[in-house]
């Protein structure tokens, strides 16, 4: 009876059907309740309890993933790496990686009839992710996490990964092929709203290509990278928050490494939250930065050439303007990407990306003097 009840109650907020999509998969157990969950800007990600285990359910947004299958194959080979490395290494692959459930055809996702997409993983037992680190501690805990990743990933050949979404984190080319082509074509009309944003994106166009620049000269690698350290990328374990396991490897892709140091910073180090609309509260915390950089350092500084070290400020400066520019993007746009909750959303984040810039602008000294004493 009990069950039932649940069960209704929360069938009648979210969608009775995603019933239907759960008896695809090999869940263990007799069904007990399913809600959504999170604060993902892309997918739809639900928890659904059974009486023997917890799993996450996940609808893949199609429209940003437009190659399922490249995206699964990618998941899973370097699931699969991080597996064996973390049992060589005496941890527990089913705690410390991703635990993928396939559907009862043995495939890795579920195709809807309407097109959708939807895959299933176990839920990382006592574990829980935050979206604001209380502590540096805490943050610093995600360095370790992200930079162990990293390391972990150091010996996979990132040639064998699709390019699931192509120029993801390359800053000129979203500037000249996505931001200003949406400028001109204004379709939501939105261009005479923003026209200061505009200008701080314009303002800055010089800087952008310089990392990848240094990829073309062959002086700066491409290796296997997370691309979206967001802080509630990192499970931890729910009593001793220590780190448990990196998600959302959606991304993962041949980048450049100083991104997954970058993203971090760019949402963790923030005294605000992304969407934050004060922004005299907007800045960067420098004892998050250097939290952080130790702790990422720590796993991963030795895999890190010279060059890599010497734009690792530069490149939390370098990614906070691009995630400004794709959420101003998708403002003039008319909010076709990002989810948002209200029509101003993707402006407000803009703006607060672009403060954030401006404040690592005036601290640039301070965060390469913190790099180097960390180096
Ligand atoms: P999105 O792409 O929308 O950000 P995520 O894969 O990051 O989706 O999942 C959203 C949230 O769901 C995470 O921040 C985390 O709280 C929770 N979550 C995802 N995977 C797991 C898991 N395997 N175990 C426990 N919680 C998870
Ligand atoms: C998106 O899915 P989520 O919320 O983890 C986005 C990231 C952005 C981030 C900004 C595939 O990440 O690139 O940095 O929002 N993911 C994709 O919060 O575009
Ligand atoms: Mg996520």
């Amino acid at each position: 009876m009990i069950i039932l009840k649940i069960y209704v109650k929360i069938g009648l907020v979210i969608n009775l059907d995603i019933r239907d999509i759960l008896d695809n998969f090999e869940f263990k157990g007799d069904f007990v309740s399913c809600k959504e969950f999170g604060s993902g800007h892309i997918n739809r990600t639900y928890i659904a309890e059974y009486d023997c285990e917890k799993y996450v359910v996940q609808c893949v947004n199609g429209s940003v993933f437009k190659n399922i299958d490249e995206l699964m194959e990618n998941v899973f080979a370097v699931t699969r790496y991080l597996r064996k490395q973390i049992k060589a290494n005496g941890g527990n692959p089913d705690r410390e990686t991703l635990h993928y459930i396939k559907t009862k055809d043995g495939d890795k996702y579920y195709r809807c009839a309407d097109g959708s997409f939807y895959r299933a993983y176990v839920f990382v037992s006592n574990s829980v992710s935050y979206d604001s680190a209380d502590t540096p501690e805490l943050f610093g805990a995600s360095g370790v996490a992200f930079g162990r990743f990293q390391r972990m990933l150091g010996g996979f050949d990132s040639t064998k990964l699709f390019d699931t979404i192509p120029n993801f984190h390359n800053t000129l080319y979203r500037y000249q092929n996505e931001f200003l082509p949406a400028l001109k074509a204004d379709k939501a009309n939105r261009a005479c709203t923003c026209k200061a944003e505009i200008d701080f994106v314009n303002a800055r166009s010089d800087e952008m290509d310089r990392l990848y620049k240094l990829v073309e000269e062959g002086k700066i690698p491409l290796r296997v990278t997370h691309n979206d350290t967001k802080l509630n990328n990192v499970m931890f374990d729910s009593e001793t928050n220590e780190c448990v396991c990196v998600i959302d490897l959606d991304t993962v892709m041949p980048g450049i490494a100083l991104f997954d140091f970058a993203d971090a910073i760019r949402f963790g180090a923030n005294t605000a939250a992304e969407d934050e609309q004060d922004l005299s509260k907007v800045s960067i915390d420098l004892d998050y930065f250097k939290a952080y950089s130790k702790g990422f350092l720590s796993e991963a500084g030795e895999t890190l050439n010279q060059y890599e070290k010497d734009n690792l400020a530069f490149s939390a400066k370098l990614i906070t303007l691009e995630c400004g520019m794709r959420f101003l993007t998708d403002y003039l746009n008319g909010d076709t990407y990002f989810k948002t909750e209200y029509p101003e959303h993707n402006l407000v984040r803009a703006k607060c990306q672009f403060a954030l810039v401006a404040d690592m602008e005036r601290k640039m000294d301070e965060m390469e003097r913190i790099i180097k004493s960390t180096c």
